[in-house]
């Protein structure tokens, strides 16, 4: 049985207003630790990039030490059931910020840019007092804001003699190596710093991160074919989604040439290696550097040149070659990592700061070492999924500590705030673990089962779909919109995740019990997928029309515009003829994409798809396959709708928007996807403005008196035919002719 512990906020709350609260209007935490009482602990987290659990001494490693780090967990807390909401190093640091989700802090993808308006626990902690800083990897694209100090990489940043923002906004680069730097620049600031006050130092990695530059101290640390590989190094992808077929990010062929593989000169295997980039690190390096890079790589590259150019290498061997070269590049900068923590733990140490600072080692996700063929990560199985998590803190948590709860980085924040004394914005995600690190580990009896994980950089680099799914101590659950199938895991017969179970009968219950627990943590976190903005550009169709119609938008000038699903998009189909007819003459933009949700449509309006135009009509129909994908609540898909509705108004405020009420489907009033498209139309008609937005309720047109539908109307029952069409005309040429939009009819 676990201990139960009160991890309620409010008897600290209660506490806090009995102690006087402090001038800068935080309160003090409890006084049950004497440890804390007017003395709130500074916080240094350290924060790698693609750090893997797998490679940490500390977590079982089969193939590297990390003394350093292990150092943390026998002097701390390590956690084993640590995650991250959406395995990416953008969206995982705006989590860590933000304490929520990546659909509510609006960083889904990287590239996104970090709304720094928002309240992270930096500034609430710079507010009650601390002083802070980040220095190293941000990758937020947007400032920092609510930092006392940064210095931080542009972008990914590079290994060798590196260029760092400084805060005045100039470049600077600085000789040397970028993990050593980053040490060196956390301990100037920590010598410097105000002594008086706490402070938050986050100390932010480019290391072990693509592409893997080691410095020359650990080249040769870890000898190529000595290094153990994973089982899974040949998965052949069989018993899970197609869709792991899709992905680039395959050792066996997506490493590069130069970049990854660190070979100079043109691709001499192209059958083996991609060729488009060159180690970019190389160009940057002195004279002296890179005598020292080649005196290591030339003589195992052209070894391995030569072999190959004998055909003495079968193409097996070549994928174990590259997996090899791979692991000694990746575990040799995490070599520098190790022993930089190392420096960061031992000046912690020899200084008055030892006794009250907290000192915690985590990555941004976890990422493949091989496992399943694979690099980088994205993906909801366990290697990418999992996030180190150690932490130290002197007279709070015992040494040696080992905690199962399940974490997550949107927890961070909280855990923070509370750690400070600082009350809890309410609207943040994540939940505090203080009171789990301050009672050995345990798992309190209301803490979370399950977490939720959700990936939304498709079509992108590595083509790895978009997905979410559910993970509880045993199973794991992931769902894939675009192919609406779910993958099932049972974690304890299958730890390495080779075979979904989600269609075995024995394993109905399980499947059935984790789409709940899927949904109750969606409603929990307010993920509305008919809001959340998505793109199908993985689709090669679909990405082309969207090319089309970019190009066609861009020639501007377009009057009327329809926006909508393969309902819309069939005015190129069965209604050809009708709207050669009536908007033959108008410039008129079709902006129907057959399949698409709400969602869809909102990614491509937040995109630009319509380009400088500001049409006087837009008609809008949307919403029918949220019914028809997933019988999404009708007030889900209202919400979205609305929301294309205010990206329409934002971007052309002076357009009429005619929203059409979703069509009728399905044979009678009974029909369930009918009723559920009624009640969004119930819904949207409330957003009728009588100045912009005209709703229109067009279900008459397609239905017989007794309330179905003619097969003539609808062959399919859903979409229109030429006389569904013409009457579709119908019903929109008074408010166009009105509007003036039909010229000349
Ligand atoms: C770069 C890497 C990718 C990596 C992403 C995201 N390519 O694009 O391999 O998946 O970053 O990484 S590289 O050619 O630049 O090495 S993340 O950690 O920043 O999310
Ligand atoms: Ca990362």
């Amino acid at each position: 049985m676990a201990p139960m512990y009160d991890r309620s906020f409010h008897g600290l709350l209660w506490l806090a207003a009995a102690l006087a609260s402090l001038t800068h209007g935080f309160t003090k935490v409890s006084a049950d630790d004497s440890s804390q009482v007017g003395q709130r602990p500074n916080i240094i987290f350290i924060f790698s990039d693609d750090h893997a659990l797998q490679a940490i001494g500390a977590y079982g490693s089969q193939v590297n030490q990390t003394p350093r780090i292990d150092q943390l967990a026998r002097q701390g807390m390590i956690f084993d059931q640590s995650f991250c909401c959406n395995s990416l190093c953008g969206p995982s640091r705006a989590s860590v910020l933000t304490g929520k989700h990546s659909h509510v802090n609006g960083f889904m993808r990287n590239g996104n840019r970090f709304d720094g308006s928002q309240p992270t626990f930096i500034k609430r902690l710079q507010k009650t007092g601390y002083q802070t800083a980040v220095i190293g990897k941000w990758h937020l694209v947007s400032q920092p804001e609510g930092f006392d100090f940064y210095r931080i990489l542009p972008g990914q940043g590079s290994y060798y003699n590196p260029d760092f923002i400084e805060m005045d906004g100039s470049r600077k680069r600085y000789e040397g190596y970028c993990t050593d730097l980053i040490a060196d620049f956390s301990i100037d600031w920590l010598e410097q710093r105000d002594r008086d006050r706490p402070f938050v130092l986050m100390c932010q990695h480019k290391a072990p991160h693509r592409n893997w530059a080691p410095h020359p101290r650990h080249f040769g640390r870890y000898k190529l074919g000595t290094i153990p590989e994973p089982a899974t190094l040949f998965d052949d992808y069989s018993g899970r989604t197609k869709l792991l077929h899709e992905s680039e990010m395959s050792i066996a062929n997506h490493f590069h040439w130069g970049h990854d593989m660190k070979f100079h000169g043109e691709n001499r295997f192209p059958e083996h290696f991609r060729g488009a980039i060159k180690n970019g690190e190389y160009g940057r390096m002195t004279d002296q550097q890179k005598a020292d890079w080649d005196a290591y790589y030339e003589p195992e590259n052209q070894a391995f040149m030569k072999q190959l150019q004998a055909g003495q290498l079968t193409t097996e061997q070549v994928t174990q070659w590259k997996y090899q070269r791979y692991m000694h590049d990746y575990l040799g900068c995490v070599q520098a990592v190790d022993e930089n923590v190392g420096r960061i733990i031992d000046y912690v140490d020899n200084s008055e700061l030892a006794d009250n600072t907290v000192v915690i080692y985590c990555s941004d996700q976890g990422f493949y070492l091989g496992e399943h063929g694979w690099y980088d990560k994205r993906w909801m199985f366990e290697e990418s999924l999992r996030m180190p998590f150690l932490i130290r803190w002197p007279n709070v948590v015992p040494a040696g500590q080992r905690s199962q709860a399940m974490i997550q980085n949107i927890d961070y924040a909280p855990t923070f705030l509370e750690m400070a004394g600082v009350e809890l914005p309410e609207d943040i995600q994540g939940e505090s673990f203080l009171s789990i690190l301050k009672s050995d580990g345990g798992v309190p009896e209301d803490w979370r089962q399950a977490i939720y994980y959700a990936y939304y950089e498709n079509a992108a680099v590595h083509q790895v779909p978009q997905h979410d799914g559910v993970r509880t101590d045993r199973y794991k659950a992931m769902y894939f919109p675009r192919t609406r199938e779910w993958n099932l895991f049972d974690l304890e017969t299958d730890p390495q995740e080779m075979k979904s179970v989600h269609d075995q009968p024995q394993y109905k219950e399980v499947l059935e019990d984790m789409k709940q627990r899927y949904n109750q943590l969606r409603d929990k976190y307010e993920v509305n997928s008919a809001t959340i903005p998505a793109t199908r550009g993985d689709e090669a169709w679909w990405a082309k029309r969207d090319r089309e119609k970019r190009q066609q938008a861009q020639q501007g000038g377009h009057d009327l515009v329809f926006i909508g699903d393969s309902i819309t998009q069939g005015w190129e189909g069965a209604g050809r003829d009708i709207w050669q007819q009536h908007f033959g003459d108008v410039k008129a933009l079709n902006l129907g994409f057959s399949g698409d949700r709400t969602e869809h449509v909102i990614w491509r309006l937040s995109q630009n798809q319509m380009g400088p135009n500001r049409p006087q009509v837009a008609v809008i129909m949307i919403g029918t396959n949220n019914a028809g994908h997933s019988q999404q609540d009708p007030a889900q898909t209202a919400a979205g709708v609305q929301e294309i509705v205010r990206l329409l108004r934002q971007k052309s405020p002076k357009t009429k928007i005619l929203l059409q009420s979703i069509f009728p489907r399905g044979a009678d009033p009974q029909d369930p996807l009918r009723q559920i498209n009624s009640g969004v139309n119930e819904k949207i008609s409330s957003l009728d403005d009588g100045q912009h937005v005209f709703f229109q309720d067009v279900s008459e047109a397609f239905l017989e008196p007794d309330g179905t539908i003619s097969k003539e109307v609808m062959p399919d029952l859903l979409h229109l035919s030429a006389e569904g069409y013409r009457r579709w005309a119908e019903t929109l040429l008074p408010k166009l002719q009105k509007w003036n939009v039909l010229r000349g009819q």
